[in-house]
């Protein structure tokens, strides 16, 4: 690929950032406050403008309702687009009241199902407002007993409320069904795998698609062969890009994983060129979040890093040659294939990312360049120091 195909591809690339990793979060143990960060909507969204302004490439901002609930979100959309990024994906919280001890949308009362779907049906009729075409679900449903639920009865609750939010979709836009392992249940997680998301996402219809956070399988689970199905399947929604060595950790991207990362971009960037419509279409359209949680390093920062480690393993990813990688798997070269793709993995794209920044006008090293801006002092000054409030964490 030469340099203007290569940079032309650079420019595609798209990340959107997430509002709560401007704000003060943390572990269940502690949540440490920084001086300057984001205490409501409108300063996560400058922080996400300021991402923005430095990497070129993180023109949007997920929200979380109610963490970021405005009275008019037409003018919150106009703030944000004010400051140069549009709002993006819409987080519903059925998580945190009191009411959903038990669960949410698997409640095994129908009174706290219908008020999850009531929420969930408010956020439907936020995006409108906010212009996002992505409604992003992830819920803590689960049991922590053997016993203590019907589990089938809690699956067949699960699918009647994402069916009811499915039908209430406007067209063109989307639910993204996010599974995870485990936590906070302990013993059974309702949506706990890629392939409970998938069989509720083609039971409930084409809206729907599955979101894959790369924190939330068991070790040594293949990301990316999850990935290459679901991109096959054309069920493949979006992403929640983060870091982790031991679960959920939301670290920032790339920094325990890069192999991954990089294998995870080979197949959407595989995807992106192939030859049968739903893969591609379904590559196109793949939704590319970080959702991460910021407790010890500088957020602003840790999501600038984010977003480079990402632009890092796709460029990577475009340089495979994918002639020598076909030759090789088409004769069972084992060794040769693999090292088509370690080549690329091992190619120091710094030099050329920057060159791509220079040539947009953008900071060559934009962490450097938001050090020495000001900004965080800046912030630091304005807002002061935010407490992270009751002790308990923003999120798990
Ligand atoms: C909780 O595990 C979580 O990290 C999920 O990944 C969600 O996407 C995120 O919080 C925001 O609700
Ligand atoms: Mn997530
Ligand atoms: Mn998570």
């Amino acid at each position: 690929m030469n340099t203007s195909t290569l940079f032309q591809a650079l420019d595609q690339q798209r990340i959107e950032t997430p509002s709560w990793g401007y704000g003060n979060s943390g572990t269940r143990f502690k949540t440490f406050t920084s001086a300057g960060a984001a205490r409501d909507v409108y300063e996560k969204i400058e922080d996400a403008a300021e991402v923005h302004r430095l990497t070129g490439i993180a023109p949007s901002v997920a929200l979380h309702i109610p963490w970021d609930e405005v009275a008019d979100y037409s003018e919150l959309r106009r703030f944000a687009e004010g400051r140069g990024v549009a709002l993006g994906a819409i987080n519903p919280n059925v998580f945190q009241d009191d009411a959903y001890k038990l669960g949410s949308i698997a409640h095994p009362d129908a009174g706290v199902r219908a008020q999850a779907v009531d929420h969930l049906l408010d956020c439907v009729a936020i995006m409108k407002q906010t212009g996002s075409r992505d409604l992003s679900l992830w819920f803590a449903d689960g049991t922590n007993y053997a016993g203590q639920d019907d589990l089938r009865a809690r699956k067949r609750r699960v699918r009647e409320a994402l069916a009811q939010v499915h039908d209430a979709l406007p067209e063109g836009s989307r639910m993204l069904v996010e599974y995870k392992l485990f936590e906070p249940a302990f013993y059974a997680t309702d949506l706990f795998d890629w392939g409970a998301a998938y069989a509720h996402c083609l039971a409930i219809g084409e809206k729907a698609q599955v979101l894959v956070d790369l924190g939330h399988h068991a070790q040594s689970v293949n990301i990316e062969q999850i990935v290459a199905f679901l991109l096959d399947e054309g069920r493949l929604g979006g992403f929640h890009f983060n870091a982790r060595r031991y679960a959920d950790d939301d670290l920032i991207v790339g920094t325990t994983n890069p192999f991954e990362l990089f294998c995870i971009y080979a197949e959407l960037v595989a995807a992106q060129r192939s030859e049968d419509d739903l893969t591609r279409s379904t590559a196109q359209n793949t939704a590319y979040m970080i959702d991460q949680s910021h407790n010890i390093e500088p957020k602003v920062e840790a999501m600038v890093q984010s977003v480079l480690n990402c632009q890092d393993a796709y460029a990577k990813s475009l340089l495979i040659d994918r002639e020598r990688l076909a030759a090789a798997q088409q004769t069972g070269d084992v060794l040769e294939a693999h090292r088509t793709l370690t080549d690329a993995f091992r190619t120091d794209v710094r030099p050329l990312l920057a060159d791509w920044r220079r040539a947009r006008g953008l900071p060559e090293d934009p962490i450097a360049t938001h050090r020495a801006s000001g900004y965080q002092q800046g912030a630091a000054r304005k807002r002061g120091t935010a407490s992270a409030g009751g002790g308990f964490p923003v999120k798990s």
